[in-house]
């Protein structure tokens, strides 16, 4: 359609968000430009909304030669990728899909954590490879009744404490404050929670203010046995400072959605034996991402009708 109302895209979402968009909307992809530069120059100033991924943000750099823009719709939770001082300056609305993948971000949580401990994905090698028929599978190690530590208890965090009351799990968390009503341990530092879990979580949104939080300090006061579980950001893990406390034993082991430099992920961290790797996919289900497509609609189209965004950030 071409309509005055524009959008552009910095990079693909589902193609039923795409179809809906492109049907209400003029519709631009800077993805799919072969020079984005020019292409700015030519469309940018006619642009009044930007739809993009939640780990893919968009930079200044492209914020700036949308002089129009009102609104950043964001396919995602996370706002790291977006320097909300700058678009505070411009006033520049941002919108999150939150709520509708706090769930699914919880089940990859615990799915992570059962993998590591019980060994899943080393079990599946074992039958695949013909392993089991002359050898004894490895024995791993229990879940339930063990202490979980939740680094950021905000929705997901809270969701994944609930997950794990239900494995019997003992539950600790560190955030900013205690927080009223949870009935949960609060610890008042990181290196604290670190030092009591044997699976320590991390749940906690990432910014400027918290990269690299997870660092050796924290990894030692890990006993030797917990496990690191990340389904946040790989901003928050100090990787290098992982990968050597994975090669020395000073961490049991690593259960990772997200990565420092993603897709990248270091041949150091595949090489280890005592680490399960997901490529970003916790709100990957048909389900969530569904609603998710449907939240970033409902706020670009609201944006656009001068209506009250429903799900802008603070
Ligand atoms: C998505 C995410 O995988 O919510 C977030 O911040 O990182 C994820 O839900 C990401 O936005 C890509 O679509």
């Amino acid at each position: 359609t071409q309509t005055t109302q524009t959008v552009l895209l910095i990079a693909p979402v589902l193609d039923s968000l795409l179809d809906k968009l492109s049907t209400a909307f003029t519709v631009y992809r800077l993805y799919e430009q072969p020079d984005a530069d020019a292409f700015l120059q030519e469309v940018g100033s006619t642009i009044q909304a930007v739809v993009t991924r939640g780990d893919i943000g968009v930079s200044n750099h492209v914020l700036q030669a949308l002089p129009q823009v009102g609104l950043i719709a964001l396919f995602g939770v996370g706002t790291d990728a977006v320097d909300l001082d700058y678009t505070r300056s411009r006033n520049i609305a941002v919108t999150i899909t939150s709520g509708v993948l706090t769930q699914g971000v919880a089940d990859l949580a615990m799915g992570l954590l059962l993998a590591g401990a019980r060994q899943l994905c080393q079990g599946d090698r074992f039958v695949r490879e013909g392993r089991w028929l002359n050898t004894a599978p490895a024995l791993a190690t229990q879940v339930s009744s063990k202490r979980i530590g939740i680094f950021g208890m905000g929705n997901i965090g809270q969701a994944i404490a609930r997950r794990a009351s239900g494995f019997d799990m003992e539950i600790l968390y560190n955030d900013r404050q205690k927080i009223a009503g949870l009935d949960y341990q609060w610890c008042a530092d990181l290196h604290t929670l670190a030092r009591e879990s044997d699976f320590l979580v991390i749940a906690a949104s990432a910014g400027a203010e918290n990269q690299k939080l997870i660092d050796a300090t924290v990894l030692s006061a890990m006993p030797k046995h917990a496990w690191l579980i990340n389904i946040a950001r790989g901003s928050l893990v100090d990787e290098s400072a992982l990968i050597s406390a994975l090669q020395k034993g000073v961490i049991g082991g690593a259960a990772l959605d997200v990565y420092e430099d993603e897709p990248n992920v270091p041949a150091a961290l595949i090489a280890l034996d005592n680490v399960v790797l997901q490529p970003h996919v916790a709100s990957a289900t048909h389900e969530t991402r569904q609603k998710m497509s449907d939240v970033v609609y409902a706020n670009v189209e609201a944006y656009f009708a001068q209506a009250p965004l429903p799900n802008i950030i603070a």
